[in-house]
């Protein structure tokens, strides 16, 4: 049985708000997601009851800690299908830091002058600028262009593919237009050229199943705070033996096992990778969230948000000179980009907010080089989540008629 909505909505403390004196709309999901008490508690009982430094402790509190702490990485490592849980899943600050890990710990110590990075042109910032970094010591950054429809040019990709190229990445599902990417087929490419794969799974993990040993992914960015956990969480996720033979990101306590002057070495996995005291009640709400998120199940999660997007289609097809980009409502994840022809949706976004109290995002969406790629310098974005009713697509619609009265369009 699908889950009720309506108790959904009642674990979110932050829906009940008032803004601007309408109910709180809140379709910025994409952006982050709001977070249910159980993760809220998870935090505060750690606080309350647990809070000890991890790792390094004989005494009861410190125990308590760092198991709690292991095991949401346990947790985080099965629900994206790591071979290996927790020795596979490192805790990072935001899927950000994940992606730059990978540049730092693995692309730096491992590519050479002449080597190539595939990346798209329908990246998140996050997976552009830390590969442009690779530049400065000679190492070749290439972008695969997307068709006109928002899809990735596979037959781009397979021509930008060289003998020097040495690591494809690409994004799962698109921040900015949703579109799916094929990450399986994009994936046997780059092995097929004894390249490594990295996806961005920033916008996939809180919205479907996804299986990272299915993909195939060497290595496997997400955030946590994009799927109800709090800010400051996400996780890497790659191959044991990768993160075996790799450089270490970051130098200091917890990721040693033995430190001379002359010479260091370093702790087990994850922990080789997780320098210094992390953040331990994140990590552990981190787990939290993972739990909520089962409890609904994956598959009816990405059920309901179809059935928003194609209740958000329908209605957006009543209003004139609203232009929506990408793929349809079957080909993406849950959300939708658009723009009311002649306004500016920073202006559409402002009046949204003060006039009927949504929440959407306005402007690049960090991809610049995608919505310039389409012709656009800006857009609107609605993006949903699983507390999200139709009724607030309703009054969505509502504030996008009052926006074009008031611009006389
Ligand atoms: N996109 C959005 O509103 P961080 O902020 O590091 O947790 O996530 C970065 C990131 C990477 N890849 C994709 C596909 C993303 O969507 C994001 C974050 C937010 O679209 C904030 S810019």
């Amino acid at each position: 049985m699908m889950f009720s909505v309506d108790k959904v909505r009642e674990d979110f403390p932050i829906l009940s708000r008032n803004i601007n004196g309408k109910r709180l709309v809140y379709l910025d999901n994409a952006a982050t997601t709001q977070k249910p008490r159980q993760v809220i508690k998870a935090l505060t009982d750690y606080y309350e009851n647990n809070n000890a430094n991890i790792h390094r402790g004989v005494h009861t509190l410190s125990q308590e800690a760092s198991d709690m702490y292991d095991d949401a990485h346990e947790k985080v490592g099965r629900f994206v299908g790591a071979k290996y849980p927790k020795e596979e899943t490192i805790f990072v600050r935001n899927a950000t830091e994940a992606m730059n890990l990978v540049m730092y710990g693995w692309a730096q110590h491992n590519l050479k002058e002449g080597d190539e990075v595939l990346s798209t042109v329908m990246e998140h910032h996050a997976n552009i600028v830390p590969w442009q970094f690779l530049r400065e010591k000679g190492v070749k950054v290439n972008f695969v262009d997307i068709n006109d429809d928002t899809t990735l040019n596979i037959d781009d990709l397979n021509e930008k593919m060289t003998k020097s190229t040495k690591l494809v990445t690409c994004v799962h599902a698109s921040n900015v237009v949703g579109t799916i990417n094929d990450v399986k087929e994009i994936g046997k490419i780059a092995h097929d050229n004894k390249a490594l794969f990295m996806v961005d799974g920033s916008q996939s993990v809180p919205h479907m199943s996804v299986d990272v040993r299915k993909i195939d992914a060497d290595f496997f960015a997400f955030s946590g705070h994009k799927m109800l956990a709090p800010t400051g969480t996400g996780a890497l996720v790659a191959k044991k033996d990768i993160l075996e033979k790799m450089h270490p990101f970051l130098g200091g306590g917890d990721m040693i096992r033995e430190v001379k002057l002359e010479k260091t070495t370093y702790n087990d996995l994850p922990w080789k990778f997780e320098a210094g005291t992390p953040d331990i009640g994140g990590g552990i709400a981190f787990g939290a969230a993972v739990d909520y998120l089962k409890k609904l199940g994956m598959d009816d999660i990405k059920k309901h948000e179809q059935k928003m997007l194609e209740y958000c289609f329908d209605s957006f097809n009543g209003i004139k000179d609203l232009e929506i980009y990408g793929p349809g409502p079957k080909d993406r994840s849950g959300l939708v980009t658009f723009n009311l022809k002649g306004i500016h949706p920073h202006d559409v976004g402002g009046i949204l907010d003060s006039e009927y109290g949504v929440a959407i995002r306005t402007g690049m969406h960090c991809a610049q080089p995608l919505v310039e790629r389409m012709g656009q310098s800006s857009t609107c974005r609605a993006s949903f989540y699983i507390y999200n009713k139709e009724e607030e697509i309703d009054v969505l619609i509502e504030g996008l008629n009052k926006v074009k009265e008031i611009f006389g369009k």
